[in-house]
């Protein structure tokens, strides 16, 4: 029997987060990249995942040969740590000139910005040595239907995703789905909306997504059919596992702490589809919980990658035979209950 491989796994410099949320500030202290770089270090984890202002900080006061020079010294930085740079995705909600979208924001001026920010964080990506650019597109949606005409945002998202590949011929764009929050309704909620849109671009092949469990769960979908649907495509090029507590804010909870039944049928939809054997990561997108102090800052990347790989045993030790036959005898009670006793040990 071929020996099951193994997974790598990837976090970004944001989930080492302070705890601010709408309502209140901030109740860690920030710290610097470096001491995040150490924390990634001894936790023994594998990539960090950036934003182009995580690897380029006040990148758009930056010149073009400051933002190479900078690049460059964090890739020095990140293989003296023996850290591989997964992704970089530009950070399109923060800026004056993203208030109310970037690529499908009413005002061209702030259009063209989106894609010139887009382009430079291409540019770090090839400089920093990834060929993937993650898309969360956070303010391409509206708050009241009525402000934005959706056919046209369809053609502005496609025209965008177009100048990207156009720039680059290597580059690989993965979109980021999520339905809401900080828009009403998003123009691109699911993966089947990121894979479709894919194929008006000038080279879909190289537009592919990225699954965040806690995303799925928003938009009501399971989000192990969603891993299945993407690698039916060969197109899952990045994960944020985590969990989430039905429809609320966005919790950004660790992995499987809502449900481990739906964290483990997620664990095994990458295992029947080979995730990461083409050098995929598996990311946590998690944030500690507000009240966390500072001795445990830590502890929601440690236990999500702990979860990760029991519920890896799990999976392997499932007994397919056994889940065959039930599912023969149409016997979906049994089938049920042998999940729940499956988890929980018996
Ligand atoms: C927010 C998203 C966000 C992205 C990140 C990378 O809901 O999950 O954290 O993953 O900005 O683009
Ligand atoms: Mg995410």
């Amino acid at each position: 029997m071929p020996k099951p491989h193994s997974y790598r796994f990837c976090f970004g410099p944001w989930n080492l987060s302070e705890g601010q949320d709408p309502y209140g500030p901030t109740t860690r202290p920030a710290q610097s990249f470096d001491w995040k770089l150490e924390q990634m270090k001894a936790l023994g984890y594998d990539a960090m995942m950036f934003h182009d202002d995580d690897a380029v900080p006040d990148i758009d006061g930056k010149s073009d040969t400051q933002l190479r020079k900078e690049t460059k010294e964090l890739k020095k930085k990140l293989s003296d740590a023996g850290i591989a740079p997964e992704m970089v995705a530009p950070r399109l909600w923060f800026s004056p000139n993203t208030i109310d979208g970037a690529y499908t924001s009413n005002d061209p001026k702030c259009r063209q910005y989106a894609i010139d920010r887009s382009l430079r964080c291409i540019d770090i990506a090839n400089y920093l040595g990834t060929d993937l650019v993650v898309l969360w597109l956070a303010r391409e949606g509206t708050y009241l239907r009525e402000a934005k005409n959706g056919r046209r945002s369809v053609d502005l998202l496609v025209a965008a995703l177009d100048k990207m590949l156009a720039h680059d011929k290597k580059i690989r764009l993965s979109i980021e789905p999520k339905p809401n929050e900080p828009m009403d309704h998003a123009y691109l909620p699911t993966i089947g909306h990121a894979l479709a849109i894919a194929q008006l671009t000038r080279d879909a092949k190289r537009v592919g997504c990225l699954i965040e469990s806690a995303h799925a769960i928003l938009a009501g979908l399971d989000p192990a059919d969603e891993i299945d649907f993407a690698m039916a495509f060969g197109k899952l090029w990045s994960l944020h596992l985590n969990d989430q507590n039905g429809l609320k804010f966005d919790q950004d909870k660790p992995f499987g702490s809502a449900n481990l039944r739906v964290a483990f049928n997620q664990v095994r939809a990458l295992e029947r589809n080979g995730y990461g054997k083409k050098g995929e990561f598996v990311c946590f997108d998690v944030h500690p919980f507000r009240p966390t102090k500072v001795e445990h800052w830590l502890a929601h990347l440690d236990n999500s990658r702990r979860t990760f790989l029991l519920l890896l045993e799990k999976a392997r030790s499932f007994n397919e035979r056994q889940a065959q036959a039930l599912i023969a005898d149409r016997n979906y009670a049994a089938l049920d209950q042998m999940v729940l006793e499956h988890l929980m040990g018996k």
